[in-house]
């Protein structure tokens, strides 16, 4: 237990893990069986171009969204540059600003201007209100962020886009099996896109995906996705290579074979951090309606400096000293870094206050009960004694560059 402000290892204490513990950790799922079909894809000497495991893959991500076409691509950030144009987007494309950068990154790619808008800061999610704030004439669509699975405000901003004939559509990286309203995330605006990266709740080590009930749609962007090529494999429009391998299909189906149990592993490994920081003040867990399926492959916390007495950099720095490994998503916020900073200045008071609270704790299922209970005992520590070891820390920075 961490009962003292020199129990802490920034300040000389042992650290409380002799392996760093990461946010992130891949959900792999059964080697064996990740093995199998890999001897069977190397067996059968057929590694790419819409395979049989990619093809299974395709169907079953369908299935979890409840949708008729599932397109995966190498990765999320090539899926969404797809969906946008085979969106036909043009001019400016409305979404929030706290997401990762590449929800921006791929609208700029295929020459969209990203406009950046505020969010609720009681869900994080954009705020219907702000995005038809930010409408212009050049406006072509609205671009929702499900933030760590929490689905946007989706009927709200179904109504903004009709009203202004602006297309809708999902950067639902972190939302795979989750629900709005009892309808599964996938479904939603006119596509959405699922990321499979490594560090997602189902991996295909690199890997991503769009998916849509619209079957011209999905057609469209199978051509996209290889070449321009169209049905009888002639090339009939620019395209490029986004395709998924077999060997991501073979650990993308393995990291799904073990999706519900990843899912009860991350919702009790939510519900114990929870109970662990509850009363904790200047410190909240981010929250998810148990009713919507979350996938809880984030746990989030806010810092509240002014309440906690300590910054979250600081304890940041607090935990990485204890070997534990948190990550700043979204810290800065897209608005804030370049090129979006210098060319479109804009002012998200909800959005900075969130980036500048805003700290990701390891779970998923490499991190256990045991793990979550050590790493609240230096977060419980070192908030209700955020002002001593804030003040501490500036001493021994100030004394470090005095005696330099
Ligand atoms: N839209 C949204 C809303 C997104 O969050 C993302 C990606 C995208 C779109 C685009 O999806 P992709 O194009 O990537 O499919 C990570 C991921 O690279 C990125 O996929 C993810 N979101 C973002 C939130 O996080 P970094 O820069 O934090 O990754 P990195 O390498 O620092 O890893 C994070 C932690 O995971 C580390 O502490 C270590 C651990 N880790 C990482 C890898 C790669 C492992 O334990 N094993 C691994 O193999 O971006």
């Amino acid at each position: 237990m961490k009962q003292q402000v020199d129990d802490l290892a920034l300040f000389g204490g042992p650290a409380a893990f002799l392996q760093p513990l990461f946010v992130g950790r891949p959900s792999i799922g059964d080697r064996s069986r990740f093995l199998e079909r890999m001897n069977w894809a190397l067996d059968n000497q057929w590694l790419t171009n819409g395979g049989p495991l990619l093809r299974e893959f395709e169907e079953r991500v369908a299935d979890l969204a409840g949708v008729r076409n599932c397109v995966a691509t190498c990765n999320a950030t090539t899926a969404l540059q797809l969906m946008y144009l085979a969106m036909g987007l043009s001019g400016e494309v409305i979404m929030p600003s706290m997401t990762f950068i590449a929800t921006a990154h791929a609208a700029r790619m295929v020459g969209l201007r990203p406009v950046f808008c505020d969010i609720d800061p009681a869900t994080g999610c954009i705020d219907p209100r702000e995005a038809e704030a930010a409408v212009t004439s050049r406006t072509s669509a609205v671009v929702g962020v499900h933030l760590y699975g929490r689905p946007s405000p989706i009927d709200e901003l179904e109504k903004v886009t009709v009203k202004h004939g602006l297309k809708l559509a999902f950067d639902a990286a972190h939302a795979l099996g989750c629900t709005y309203q009892g309808r599964r995330i996938g479904g939603f605006g006119t596509a959405e896109v699922f990321s499979f990266h490594a560090t997602k709740v189902v991996n295909s080590f690199e890997g991503g995906a769009i998916v849509t009930d619209d079957d011209g749609l999905a057609q469209l962007l199978r051509s996209l996705n290889a070449f321009g090529t169209g049905a009888g494999g002639r090339t009939e429009r620019i395209g490029t290579n986004a395709k998924m391998s077999e060997a991501a299909a073979a650990m993308g189906l393995t990291s799904l074979d073990a999706f519900d149990a990843t899912v009860r592993h991350n919702r009790a490994n939510h519900a114990l951090y929870r109970s662990e920081l509850l009363g904790v003040e200047g410190v909240s867990v981010f929250s998810f309606d148990e009713e919507e399926s979350p996938n809880c492959q984030y746990v989030v916390v806010q810092i509240d400096e002014a309440v906690a007495g300590v910054h979250r950099d600081l304890l940041m720095q607090v935990l990485r000293a204890e070997n534990v490994v948190p990550q700043r998503y979204f810290s800065p916020a897209c608005h804030q870094v370049e090129p979006y900073r210098s060319e479109c200045p804009v002012e998200l008071p909800h959005t900075e206050r969130m980036a500048d609270q805003v700290l990701v704790l390891p779970t998923g299922p490499a991190v256990s009960g045991e793990d979550i209970r050590r790493v609240c005992d230096v977060v419980r520590c070192a908030v209700t004694r955020g002002r001593q070891v804030t003040e501490r820390f500036h001493r021994r920075a100030d004394q470090a560059t005095a005696s330099r």
